[in-house]
C-alpha cells in the first residue's frame, strides 16, 4: 500500500467539485406519511440474504478463505451474522480439479483470445484449498454456493470435484452452481454461437448435473446464472416439466451490473440512482420471478455489482454505491429474492477474469492520477471488501448492503411506499418488515441529490413503544467513505406514529420495539 494513508485520503479537486455541486442548492424537505400495516405481510427475507461473489481463482491462495484471515474473517461477520459466499465468475471456466499433488494436468482447449475475457490460462483447484474454506466458512458463519466450471470441464472431474466440495463443506454448502454465464458462451468462443441456446445449454448443464448427482445424491443446484439473458429462465421453466429425473434444482440465478465498464459516460452517479434505473431491475425481477414460481424455487442475484469489468472509480467505490447497494438488495427482498452476492476480491483475480487489466486503472492514468493515488482505491473499483497489503476494509457498497440486512430474516410488509415518496418529487424509496423478534423496521433510501424527505411512519393508533434510528451516510455522494450510525437515544411515537427527516443522500431505518 502507498505511503497516502487510505482513511486519511481527500477526494482530488475534481471530485470536490462535483460533490459541491450536488451539494449546493438548499435543501427542500417533502413531506408523506406511510401506513405500516404488519398484517400486509410480503416475502420472508431469509436471515442470509446478503452474500459476496469471488471467483473461483481466488481458491488458487489458499490462505485467502482461511480459518488463519482473522483480518478477512472480522469483516465477512461485521458485514452479516449469515451470509452466502459465491464462487463463480469467469475464472470458474478455466479452473481444472486437482485431487492430489502427482494428478496430472488435464488437455485443454485452445481458445483464442476475446477482449474482456480471461486469457486462455488454466489453474488448479486443489483439496487444500477447499479444506481451508471449510474452515473460513465455519469461522465467519457463512455458507457457500460453490462453482464448478462448465466451458472446459468434464463430467468426471466435476463429479470428483463436487464430491470433495460436498464431503468437505458439509452443510456450510447450500448447492453448486455448473457454469458461469453460460448465455455469453457463443460471444466467447466457448461454444458455437450459431447453436449455443438456453435449449443446448439445458442439455449439457443436465448431463454435468447428472454425474454430480449419480455420485452425491443429495446434491442441490442453482442455475442458470445468466450474465444478462433473463429470456434463459424463462425458456428453462417451460422446458423443466419435460425432463426426465431431473437434478435438484433449488434456485434460478442470473446477474447484473448497472452498467459498463469505466469508459462508459453513461456509468455515472446520477444515472445509477435515478428511478429509472430501479424500474429496469422490477422489470428484470418480473421476468425471474415469473419462471421461478412456474418451478417452485426462489431468485437469487449470484453475482452483480455497479460497474462490470472491475468497477469505475469515483462511481463504485463512493458512497453513491452504498445507496444503490441497500436500494437495490432491498428491492430484490420485495420481489422475494432469497438473496443478493455482489462481486468482489482481489485486484488480480478480478482483473484476471476479465483479460488481465482493470479499465478503471486506464481510466485513472489517462486522468493523470498518480500511481500513489490510484493505489488508495479499492482493486477492483467495485469490490464490498477490499485488500489493502495485508488489511482488509468494508468499502461503501458494502455498508449499503450491510444497511439493507437490517431487515434480513424479516417479513416484507407490503405497501406502496416507494411510489409514496416519488409523487413528492423526492427521488427516494422505502421499504418496511416485522423482524423476527416482533420489532417493526423502516428504512428511507433519499437517493436525491437535493431535497430532504420528511417521512411519518404511521404504525396505527393505539401502537406504542420506543424507537431506535440508524443512518447510513457520508460527507457526500462522491465521498470514499460510509457510515453507519446509530441513535443515541430511544424515540417516542405520537398517537402512534413517528416522523423523521430522511436528508438528501442519507438512508435511515428505524426500528420500533415489540
Ligand atoms: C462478470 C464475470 C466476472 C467479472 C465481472 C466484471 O462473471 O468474472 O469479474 O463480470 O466484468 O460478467 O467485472
Amino acid at each position: 500500500m502507498s505511503t497516502i494513508s487510505r482513511r486519511g485520503f481527500l477526494a482530488t479537486s475534481a471530485l470536490s467539485l462535483a460533490g459541491s455541486r450536488l451539494y449546493s442548492q438548499p435543501a427542500a424537505a417533502s413531506a408523506v406519511t406511510l401506513k405500516i400495516s404488519t398484517d400486509a405481510t410480503g416475502p420472508h427475507m431469509p436471515a442470509d440474504f446478503v452474500g459476496l461473489s469471488y471467483e473461483v481463482q481466488q481458491l488458487t491462495d489458499p490462505t485467502f478463505f482461511a480459518a488463519s484471515n482473522d483480518g478477512l474473517i472480522r469483516q465477512f461477520k461485521a458485514l452479516a451474522p449469515h451470509g452466502v459466499l459465491r464462487l463463480g465468475g469467469n475464472t470458474s471456466e478455466f479452473g481444472w480439479w486437482k485431487p492430489a499433488p502427482d494428478s496430472a494436468e488435464p488437455e485443454h482447449s485452445q481458445l483464442p483470445e476475446v477482449e474482456g475475457w480471461p486469457k486462455p490460462q488454466y489453474y488448479a483447484v486443489t483439496p487444500e484449498a477447499v479444506r481451508n474454506l471449510a474452515a473460513f466458512l465455519s469461522a465467519t458463519g457463512w455458507s457457500c454456493l460453490y462453482g464448478i466450471g462448465m466451458g472446459t470441464n468434464t463430467p468426471q472431474r466435476a463429479t470428483e470435484e463436487a464430491a470433495f466440495v460436498a464431503e468437505t463443506l458439509g452443510a456450510s454448502l447450500q448447492y453448486f452452481q455448473i457454469g458461469n454465464e453460460a448465455d455469453f458462451f457463443g460471444r466467447h468462443n466457448m461454444r458455437d454461437p450459431k447453436t449455443w441456446s438456453a435449449k443446448t445449454y439445458l442439455e449439457e448443464w443436465l448431463s454435468l448435473a447428472r454425474a454430480v448427482t449419480s455420485r452425491v445424491p443429495a446434491a442441490k443446484f442453482g442455475m442458470p446464472d445468466v450474465g444478462s439473458e433473463a429470456s434463459w429462465l424463462t425458456e428453462i421453466a417451460d422446458l423443466w416439466p419435460s425432463v426426465q429425473n431431473p437434478p435438484q434444482v433449488t434456485t434460478l440465478s442470473h446477474h447484473y451490473y448497472f452498467g459498463g465498464p469505466a469508459t462508459n459516460p453513461e456509468v455515472n452517479i446520477p444515472n445509477l440512482l435515478k428511478p429509472a434505473t430501479m424500474a429496469r431491475v422490477q422489470h428484470t425481477a418480473d421476468v425471474a420471478t415469473t419462471a421461478a414460481n412456474k418451478m417452485g424455487v426462489r431468485v437469487r442475484m449470484t453475482e452483480g455489482n455497479t460497474c462490470y469489468r472491475g468497477g469505475k472509480p469515483g462511481v463504485s467505490d463512493v458512497f453513491a454505491a452504498a445507496l444503490w447497494a441497500a436500494d437495490y438488495s432491498l428491492l430484490l427482498a420485495s420481489n422475494n429474492y432469497s438473496g443478493i452476492n455482489l462481486h468482489g476480491g482481489t485486484g488480480k483475480s478480478v482483473a484476471n477474469s476479465v483479460g488481465g487489466f482493470l479499465p478503471g486503472d486506464v481510466l485513472l492514468k489517462e486522468k493523470g492520477e498518480s500511481p500513489e493515488l490510484i493505489a488508495t482505491h479499492p482493486h477492483p473499483f467495485y469490490t464490498p471488501i477490499a485488500t489493502f497489503g495485508s488489511e482488509y476494509l468494508m468499502e461503501p457498497v458494502a455498508y449499503g448492503l450491510k444497511f439493507a440486512g437490517e431487515l434480513s430474516g424479516g417479513t416484507l410488509i407490503k405497501g406502496d411506499f416507494t411510489s409514496q415518496l416519488q409523487a413528492t418529487g423526492v427521488d427516494a424509496t422505502a421499504y418496511a418488515a416485522t423482524l423476527p423478534g416482533g420489532q417493526v423496521s423502516g428504512i428511507v433510501l433519499n437517493k436525491d441529490t437535493q431535497q430532504n424527505a420528511q417521512v411519518t411512519f404511521d404504525f396505527g393508533t393505539g401502537r406504542t413503544g420506543t424507537v431506535e434510528t440508524k443512518t447510513l451516510r457520508a460527507s457526500a455522494l462522491d465521498s470514499r467513505e460510509a457510515h453507519i450510525t446509530s441513535s443515541s437515544e430511544p424515540g417516542h411515537l405520537q398517537g402512534g406514529k413517528y416522523t423523521v427527516t430522511v436528508p438528501r443522500a442519507t438512508g435511515v431505518c428505524l426500528t420500533l420495539s415489540k
